[in-house]
């Protein structure tokens, strides 16, 4: 397997896995795969998983794995054109985090690293604790206190991590983390990890080899920034390899408190201003100041995407029809992604003779705390028919 990790800003290349960022100029790290590589899987929709694509995947032994991939690709009735959602939630976490942990990990081994850590909105801790638990690794987690959705808290614990809320949001979180990981030699698992975000790649991969065809466009929720630019980059590789001919448009749609990607989209900008106070009901990506923002709003320019901002009550409306109308449980961040899909199509955006692929990032059980919030608790009668009767 030939690749080199090259900076997104400088093109400097480099030979060394155990870099994050430019030793150069700072900046972010992509993996840059030789075009001499043989693509050895065919997209012929079976044995959908992560590892089906190994061959375009930067590793160098027998993979961590716990069968990540392979999620369903549902068709809906959320629209009027094609629209079909791709469940991420059922991955082994229960997000889409579980593709990029098991490129992540397995680099963690092959550096012959003994603990990783992460700052997290809630997802990329539980997944890490999971397949660190897996690989025998130590795993360290800062969370924005009283900010992440329970059943995320929950799994990072339950798998082991040592978990500490800290009195700041994300942003912070991250830039503690990146700073103690170098000093304890942890191994980084945000999306800073060029590795991490190319197992999430995959989606790109998924989504081809299922449908048969490239969508008109590919619609998900932005926080980080890390999924869109990886998803965008498998489509690119999908291109570079010869397998498809065109890129969907990718459409990143984040929280009207949470937005500086939206912001940058707007004006045209290359980069982004930072948001100090991030604020939404999706916790998930409560985040002003995304690392991959500049790989982000590439990826939506060189596509021919767009971004919008959907609010809360929106990302619930979404939330309840994917739940009662389809059959999909969804966190809050998730439901993002067809609350932005029914956006554009109340602005006339979108086109009859469309095919759209929305991502569901992570599971209902993610946030059950909000879910009661929205439905309230259940009623509770004494344990006689008629009583029952009575508010059925
Ligand atoms: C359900 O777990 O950032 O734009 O620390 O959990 O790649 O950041 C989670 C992000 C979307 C945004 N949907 O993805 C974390 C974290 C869900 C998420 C996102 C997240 P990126």
């Amino acid at each position: 397997m030939e690749y080199a990790l090259k900076c997104i800003d400088c093109g400097e290349e480099y030979d060394n896995d155990a870099l994050y960022t430019c030793p150069n100029c700072g900046s972010l790290l992509e993996v840059k795969l030789s075009p001499d590589i043989e693509v050895d899987f065919k997209l012929d929709g079976i044995n959908l998983r992560v590892w089906k694509y190994a061959s375009l995947l930067p590793v160098k032994i027998r993979p961590i794995s716990l069968n990540e991939g392979g999620t369903p690709l549902f068709e809906t009735e959320l629209g009027e054109c094609k629209v079909y959602v791709k469940h991420e939630g059922l991955n082994p976490s229960g997000s889409f985090k579980d593709r990029g942990m098991t490129v992540g990990i397995t680099k963690a081994i092959e550096l012959g690293k003994k603990a990783v850590a992460c700052a997290s909105t809630g997802n990329t801790s539980a997944s890490m604790a999971m397949y660190a638990a897996k690989a025998n690794l130590k795993a360290y987690v800062l969370l924005p206190a009283g900010k992440v959705a329970l059943g995320k808290v929950a799994q990072a614990l339950m798998h082991g991590a040592r978990v500490i809320g800290i009195k700041a949001n994300f942003d912070v979180a991250l830039d503690l983390v990146r700073r103690i990981s170098e000093e304890e030699n942890f191994y980084l698992l945000n999306s800073v990890n060029p590795f991490r975000l190319e197992g999430q790649k995959t989606i790109a991969f998924e989504i081809v080899d299922e449908l048969g065809y490239v969508p008109d466009r590919v619609i998900l929720p932005v926080g980080n920034a890390g999924n869109i630019s990886a998803i965008f980059k498998g489509f690119s590789e999908l291109k570079q390899f010869g397998l498809i001919d065109e890129i969907p448009k990718m459409v990143g749609v984040q929280a009207e408190g949470a937005s500086p990607i939206y912001k940058a989209f707007k004006e045209g900008k290359k980069d982004i201003t930072p948001e100090l106070r991030p604020e939404t009901i999706a916790t998930a990506i409560r985040i002003g100041n995304p690392v991959n923002a500049r790989k982000a709003l590439r990826a939506i320019y060189d596509s021919g995407g767009t971004s919008i901002t959907v609010t809360d009550d929106e990302i619930t409306n979404a939330q309840i029809t994917l739940a009662t109308k389809e059959g999909i449980g969804v966190e809050p961040a998730s439901a993002a992604s067809v609350a932005g899909f029914k956006k554009l199509e109340g602005e006339g955006e979108i086109d009859k003779d469309e095919t759209i692929v929305c991502i569901t990032t992570g599971h209902l059980l993610k946030d059950p705390e909000t879910v009661i919030r929205i439905c309230g608790e259940p009623i509770e009668v004494e344990a006689e028919l008629d009583m029952i009767k009575e508010v059925l």
